[in-house]
């Protein structure tokens, strides 16, 4: 792997690495680019010792094609920031400096991180103050693709929080060999320029013989609030046509970890003629792993996927969605002497089905069960929705308690007409029951649940700690959505 690469992985239109054979094993701090490179201490350091990364966070232009370019919020530079590579069970220090006038936090998303590190202020991390700084340190860990991005409410304020550019992914070494491919591709589905609108968004992910276990009988029927929607989207910092193509040669294998950096929005994505080979879900290998034609993700999830390069053509790579491709979700791939018109071709419309990725194993009974029924209640067309966990918006009353060591079976009662991306801070959960289909192996730490949809997974309460618990829907979460777990 050539440092250099990395670099310029912020600006480029896909981070085309290189040729690699296997996941390379240097120290943290390896491809870090401007970053110091100190090898991570065995113990906490203190903050005389340098951080194995530094993130600063400030304005930035972000330049989607020529002539189109953007303002938000940045690391370094750049969205997404930096790529951090670290080594699983290293403590890593990363010193954050706010160059902006409000307080920040960067979350973890999906690394064992204590609360105070986390990245959550409802969990007790502090903020990093404006023109401040903080030092944020942890053991790597799990192993697998993880992503870092701020954690700030936003509210009404669309210039905050995961609607701007604050985000990177986060790459956890364990040295196994993940097999050989020819290729490593970052790609993070991102919306900008975001305004709120009141009608529903179309969600092309519902499966219309969903069986909707949750579905009331009566439901609330006044119209609905706010959604966010946006002008334009793009994979990482390119819109489709804006940057270089993903260029390969037949026969090549390409490794791609596919994030869903959306504030808010689901989505889908093909690359036309070729499949996806899935090997995990959320960082983490699945027990079965298989072809698809789409793949789908909610804000917050991420998809790891083989590619083999077999059929040679201009392809795109993009969203499934006509309207979010138009507005330039996706990326031209080429392959070696192909000339002529890129195609897009329709992807098989199957709905997304976490299960085929599973096995069959019978679980451990739990020792407690946690029912989570969430509702809304619709804004009408001059204000936002609100959103309820058993009949309440955040905060609860300490009825969210985790049993230390003790095996938990969440059950998500989704009694509302929209799919959400639910995440669990500092802990993994197992897929039990995706709308009544049993299944078993799969760790995610964020997973969709369907439009009336049920979903049982299991938690093993086992990292001490408040910890919080909401949909990744940044609205959603800001107007009720989240609850603190703590433990007994
Ligand atoms: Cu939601």
């Amino acid at each position: 792997m050539d440092r250099r690469n990395f670099v310029k992985f912020g600006t480029a239109a896909v981070a085309g690495l290189g040729v690699g054979k296997l996941l390379p094993s240097q120290g943290p701090g390896q491809g870090q680019g401007q970053m110091p490179q100190m090898p991570a201490q065995s113990q906490a350091q203190t903050e005389t010792t340098p951080a194995d990364f530094t993130l600063k966070i400030a304005p930035i232009v972000v330049e989607l094609a020529p002539n189109r370019s953007i303002s938000t919020i940045g690391y370094n530079g750049t969205s997404p920031g930096p790529l951090l590579r670290m080594r699983e069970g290293k403590q890593v220090a990363i010193d954050v400096i706010n160059d902006t006038d409000v307080p920040e936090l960067v979350h973890w998303h999906g690394l064992f991180a204590a609360s105070e590190m986390d990245g959550s202020e409802e969990e007790g991390t502090p903020v990093v103050p404006p023109h401040g700084r903080r030092r944020y340190q942890f053991v790597a860990r799990p192993a697998g693709m993880r992503w870092y991005h701020t954690h700030t409410m936003a509210g009404s304020d669309l210039h905050r929080g995961t609607y701007t550019g604050q985000y990177g992914f986060l790459l956890v070494e364990s040295g196994n060999n993940p097999g050989r491919y020819d290729q490593e591709l970052f790609l993070a589905l991102r919306d900008w320029e975001p305004f709120f609108a009141t009608e529903d968004e179309d969600d092309e992910d519902d499966d219309p013989n969903a069986p909707q276990l949750e579905k009331p009988t009566r439901m609330d029927r006044s119209p609905n609030g706010h959604e966010a929607v946006y002008r334009i989207v793009s994979i990482n910092d390119k819109l489709l046509g804006g940057g270089d193509p993903i260029k390969v040669k037949q026969g090549d294998r390409l490794l791609v970890h596919l994030l869903n950096a959306s504030a808010t929005s689901n989505r889908r994505v093909a690359l036309t003629g070729h499949k996806f080979q899935v090997v995990a879900l959320d960082g983490n290998p699945v027990p079965t792993p298989q072809p698809v034609d789409v793949v789908s993700m909610g804000p917050g999830e991420r998809v790891d996927a083989f590619i083999d390069m077999n059929r040679p053509g201009m392809w795109i790579l993009g969203a499934t969605s006509d309207a979010d491709r138009n507005a330039g979700m996706g990326v031209f791939v080429e392959y070696a002497n192909q000339k002529g018109e890129v195609q897009w071709l329709r992807p098989p419309q199957k709905p997304w089905d976490y299960t085929i990725f599973g096995k069959t194993a019978v679980h451990p009974q739990p020792d407690q069960m946690v029912d989570l029924i969430i509702e809304k209640k619709p804004g009408g067309p001059h204000d936002f929705n609100h959103w309820t966990i058993n009949g309440k918006e955040y905060p609860h009353e300490g009825e969210f308690v985790f049993r230390e060591g003790a095996r938990h079976r969440l059950t998500f009662r989704n009694r509302t007409d929209d799919a959400h991306p639910l995440h669990i801070h500092r802990h993994l959960f197992e897929l039990v029951e995706m709308n009544g289909k049993p299944t078993a192996g799969i760790m995610k730490d964020t997973v969709v649940i369907p439009s009336f949809g049920r979903v049982v997974v299991d938690l093993i309460a086992d990292k001490p700690g408040l910890t919080l618990f909401h949909c990744h829907n940044q609205l959603h979460m800001d107007f009720g959505f989240k609850a603190l777990f703590r433990y007994s």
